[in-house]
């Protein structure tokens, strides 16, 4: 599906009353909302960092964007349903330590959350000792997402933690996490985006 522009301007423009507007609007006209994510809101968000990057756009209209993002999540989010049934299995997910970036762990919540798994939310700026908790807890799929380059390396930590216990698994993503990345830190599991984390998670738990 092409982008819907009126709501990609709005999440670029950070305007947060207008953002919500074109969600609904679009809604009604019957668009998926992955799509609406994918296509449009996430794009738009890449765009902010762009210009971030390029010097054209400072930290408060970045923060601007973020919240209008969330607006429009927060519409989306009653949408993607989550199950009557028994939870298909228990998942923790968090931004690792040093990090505050938090949409797209929101947005993998939101997935995983939409796909029947029993989802905690640990927050931005973790510890391994909340993901030990998480695992005390009853979770069996720790999701770290990082957004820095700086606190990726993090991620190894946590992978570190639970390497020897074969019950937990591990599964990293963020923009910049790679599969390559992954594969060398010793993770579980990595998705590039958050509607593949279900996928992810489905595939660890079969033991794959
Ligand atoms: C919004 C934003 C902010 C907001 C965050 C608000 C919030 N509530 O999250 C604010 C203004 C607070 C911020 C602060 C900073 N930011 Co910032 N920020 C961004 C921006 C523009 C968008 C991030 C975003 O939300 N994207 C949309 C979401 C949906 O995408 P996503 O997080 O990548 O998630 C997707 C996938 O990666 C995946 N995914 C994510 N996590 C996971 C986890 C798992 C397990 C899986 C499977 C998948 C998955 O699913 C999602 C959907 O597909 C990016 C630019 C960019 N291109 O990413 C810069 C960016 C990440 N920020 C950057 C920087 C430098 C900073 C600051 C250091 C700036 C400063 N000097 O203070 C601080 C750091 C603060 C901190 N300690 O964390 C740099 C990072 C550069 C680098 N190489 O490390 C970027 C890339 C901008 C740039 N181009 O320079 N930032």
């Amino acid at each position: 599906m092409p982008v819907d522009q009126e709501l990609f301007d709005a999440v670029r423009q950070a305007d947060r009353d207008r953002v919500a507007e074109a969600v609904r609007a679009a809604i009604d006209r019957g668009a998926p909302v992955s799509s609406l994510l994918m296509n449009s809101m996430v794009p738009a968000m890449r765009e902010i960092g762009d210009r971030f990057a390029a010097g054209e756009v400072y930290i408060p209209e970045m923060l601007m964007a973020a919240r209008a993002m969330q607006a429009g999540l927060d519409i989306i989010e009653p949408l993607l349903g989550t199950s009557d049934h028994e939870p298909i299995g228990r998942v923790a997910v968090g931004t690792v330590k040093g990090d505050m970036h938090d949409i797209g762990k929101n947005l993998v919540v939101m997935m995983l959350k939409g796909s029947g798994y029993e989802v905690t939310d640990l927050g931005v700026d973790c510890p391994v000792e909340k993901y030990e908790e998480a695992a005390a807890g009853g979770a069996t799929v720790l999701c770290c997402s990082a957004l820095l380059t700086s606190t990726m390396t993090y991620m190894e930590q946590v992978v570190g933690r639970f390497q020897k216990d074969p019950a937990i698994k591990v599964i990293v993503g963020g923009a910049p996490v790679t599969q390559r990345f992954a594969e060398e830190i010793g993770a579980d599991g990595f998705a590039e985006h958050a509607s593949e984390a279900a996928r992810v998670v489905s595939a660890c738990l079969a033991g794959e």
